[in-house]
């Protein structure tokens, strides 16, 4: 009912606007005004309007960031998500003072040069120090972050690199030189944007080479990670841990059948020991987990927000994503962020006559998927290696859960 009696109102401001303007038109027809003209006072009043907006702009702007920062994620509950998250606070400062420098300029110039009688504009056409400035201050703003930004993806992603790429660099590289003096008889601005376009992917190519060689420490890449799979169906995840052989089974889709809903090749020896659980899956604290990633049917995405973690699942290519776990469930629910933003969440659920939610940290589906997608979830519980270990030994093996079924034999998990 209050909505409603906001719409009315709003609507009701709306038409009353635009009836005060066509009764300003009137009046000025009747003393004979005409519209192309225009006074000095109005503008005045256009250029004073100026500033009355740039200064409604910034102060909704900063109710915007003070009203919604309780509601942003808490701290990164990994390693390599306090990377991610140091990266992307760089390129918010970087868009928020451009933000700010630019709109001030843009309605403080359009205030300060209102048009006026006394006053000439005086033609400018060119000047190349601003050109070079203009172009060189975002041109190494935005070389900082992409180099920024490809050095905390590779090390995200464990990428071993591949001097391939380094080679392709090169030989890009050299073709640009080749076009800018071989062809001379090629128009000159086809030489200068192919070559220099094949010249840059060159050198992006070489510095790629470079940056996720010097991000992936080799020792890193020897320390053996925790294998789970995350396996994706419309609507739910189940979790595979790799037993005792540190081994994941062979899968694929046509061996489901029965309780082997992940379709679990029954001749690989190496599944056997799998441990499969559902609905929760727990990872323990200060240990490098390594995900695989499947899904059965279409394109999901495991999406692990508190760990800034996340890829999509892909029916017929296997994904991988790794990430060490840094705070505990328990932890985290201890961070005065969270614990400030459950207890709004709780006295919303109270006067609803809901019962109180605690935090937990959750792997989502996050491709629109199909008709209960949003219900595509599992609560992640972050462990003391000591409770982890716990926990694993009493899940089921895959041995166990098919044990005595015969062909026909369709019980569920
Ligand atoms: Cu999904």
């Amino acid at each position: 009912m209050v909505s409603l009696l906001t719409y009315i109102l709003i609507g009701l401001v709306i038409a009353t606007v635009v009836y005060l303007a066509r009764i300003y038109d009137l009046s000025r027809d009747l003393k004979g005004e005409r519209e192309e003209v225009v006074t000095p006072a109005e503008n005045k009043q256009s250029a004073l309007f100026f500033v009355l907006f740039l200064v409604a702009l910034f102060a909704s702007y900063a109710w915007l960031v003070i009203e919604y920062s309780p509601m942003l994620l808490p701290k990164s509950a990994s390693v390599h998500g306090e990377s991610i998250d140091s990266l992307m606070n760089l390129n918010l400062w970087v868009v928020n003072i451009v933000f700010v420098v630019i709109n001030a300029i843009l309605f403080l110039f359009a205030f300060r040069y209102e048009s006026s009688k006394v006053e000439k504009a005086e033609f400018y056409p060119h000047n190349n120090k601003l050109e070079l400035l203009w172009t060189v201050i975002p041109s190494i703003f935005l070389a900082v972050i992409i180099i920024y930004g490809l050095s905390v993806w590779s090390n995200y992603n464990k990428i071993e690199v591949n001097a391939s790429l380094w080679i392709a660099g090169l030989v890009l590289i050299g073709t640009g030189v080749a076009i800018f003096t071989l062809f001379r008889t090629l128009i000159k601005e086809i030489k200068l944007i192919v070559g220099g376009s094949l010249m840059l992917f060159g050198a992006f190519f070489i510095s790629y080479y470079f940056i996720a060689k010097a991000s992936t420490s080799a020792e890193e890449l020897a320390v053996e990670p925790l294998k789970i799979e995350l396996y994706a169906r419309q609507f739910d995840w189940t979790a595979r841990y790799a037993g005792a052989d540190k081994q994941l089974g062979a899968a694929h889709v046509r061996y489901i059948e029965g309780a082997n809903t992940l379709g679990i090749n029954a001749e690989d020896k190496a599944g056997m020991d799998d441990k499969i659980v559902r609905n929760e899956f727990h990872i323990p604290k200060g240990v490098p987990v390594e995900f695989s990633i499947r899904s059965q049917d279409v394109i999901h995405s495991a999406y692990m927000p508190h760990f800034r973690a996340q890829v999509n699942a892909v029916p017929g290519m296997p994904t991988k994503i790794s990430f060490t776990p840094t705070i505990t469930t328990s932890e985290m629910r201890n961070e005065e962020h969270v614990k400030n933003k459950y207890a709004n969440i709780n006295s919303i659920r109270e006067k609803r006559g809901e019962e109180p939610v605690e935090f937990d940290y959750v792997l989502l589906c996050n491709k629109i998927c199909g008709a209960t997608h949003y219900n595509m979830r599992m609560t992640i519980v972050v462990d003391e290696p000591a409770d982890y270990q716990k926990w694993i030994s009493e899940q089921k093996s895959f041995a166990e859960l098919t044990a005595g079924e015969s062909t026909e034999t369709t019980a569920e998990l």
